[in-house]
């Protein structure tokens, strides 16, 4: 006993003096208390509201979906009628979909309008077109965030929009939050950190998952069906591409490419992760991937291609790139970059091997 109660004191006086320095959490909660009083006021608007209507981003991605999917549920335990609108149709794995959503259209005239994970106007269904009288709630985690909303919770270090509406969950009612909703959140902040892997993984994330896992989530099936979304078929796709990895002398930059034929009778979307998988496997400090898309006649685009980098400025990257191949349009920040050619497949790949076998 005494053994015990020694043990557990030197524990205590150990933690609370660490020779380490403790940064501060991301404290989303401390933005949201500073945020007290809109947030009581969007909690009455939600009250008052009959019909409330949810909106996520272009091409929604697994935060956008499950952040809408989670707050329907929610809404829906307190008798409200929703709907969600996505500008454009679902192309990637999800947990669950709201019960009732619509691709670009809509179905009710709302009372009051959440937009979830979206930065800016360009990127949503034109709801000041459809519904320009109806009051906007805007809850984000985009430091780009345009502030659209008549109340704006954009908390910029949050991993994901989901984390975000956690916290105002547990803020405006913490009772409502069922294990579904527990769920579908932490599917989407596993999906926006690349399963608590990437740069916006921050020590907040890692409480609100030890919370939510606590409420007997579990954590390892949840990651599982994220990671695991490939059938053989698919994987041989992978390894096709992969066989085809080259790096140049020096080990700093490797390439690869995927071409319509390579395809047969799958999607383009199922490599949809490669080009993360080889910036975390490959020591080279940079990757580009080179792909054919489908050929249509409104697009001159011929070939597109994705650059990750660790330690190299990607946009600036792209630059030089973009003027050793000609014909290009893009952008991108410092880790990725993007850029589309007008130039076909087959001459890109040989300017980009020219380009990184010459790279230094
Ligand atoms: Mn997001």
């Amino acid at each position: 006993m005494y053994k015990r109660l020694f043990l557990l004191s030197f524990i205590t006086l150990f933690l609370h003096n660490t020779s380490y320095p403790i940064t501060q959490e991301v404290s989303i909660v401390h933005y949201l208390q500073n945020n007290m009083h809109n947030l009581e006021a969007t909690w009455s608007m939600i009250n008052n509201a009959k019909k409330i209507t949810l909106l996520g981003h272009h091409k929604p991605d697994g935060d956008a979906i499950s952040s809408t999917t989670a707050l329907s549920i929610y809404l829906e335990s307190m008798g409200k009628e929703i709907e969600v609108i996505y500008p454009n149709a679902i192309n990637v794995p999800v947990k669950k979909l709201p019960k009732k959503y619509y691709i670009n259209k809509h179905e009710q005239h709302p009372d009051l309008l959440i937009a979830c994970d979206t930065a800016n106007y360009a990127r949503i269904y034109p709801f000041k077109k459809h519904f320009p009288n109806t009051p906007v709630i805007n809850i984000d985690h985009h430091g780009s965030n345009e502030f659209y909303g008549i109340y704006n919770f954009v908390v910029k270090d949050a991993s994901s929009c989901c984390e975000v509406l956690y916290e105002i969950m547990k803020l405006w009612n913490p009772q409502m939050i069922s294990k579904e909703i527990l769920e579908v959140l932490l599917y989407g902040i596993l999906t926006d950190t690349n399963v608590l892997r990437n740069q916006a993984t921050h020590p907040s994330t890692f409480r609100v998952v030890s919370e939510i896992t606590k409420a007997d989530i579990n954590f390892y099936e949840l990651q599982q069906e994220y990671l695991a979304d490939k059938n053989a078929q698919e994987i041989n796709l992978w390894g096709k591409l992969l066989k085809r990895v080259k790096d140049n002398k020096n080990k700093t930059i490797a390439w690869t490419y995927i071409t319509q034929d390579d395809l047969e009778n799958l999607q383009m979307s199922c490599i949809e992760g490669l080009v993360n998988f080889l910036n975390a496997r490959l020591k080279t400090d940079i990757i580009i991937l080179i792909r054919e898309p489908a050929i249509t006649t409104k697009s001159v685009i011929k070939t597109t291609l994705s650059i990750r980098t660790k330690k190299t400025n990607a946009n600036l990257l792209a630059k030089s790139l973009a003027k050793h191949i000609g014909n290009t349009t893009g952008g991108g920040h410092a880790i990725r970059a993007g850029m589309q050619s007008e130039e076909p497949t087959h001459i890109v790949i040989e300017k980009v091997t020219s380009f990184c076998k010459a790279y230094a």
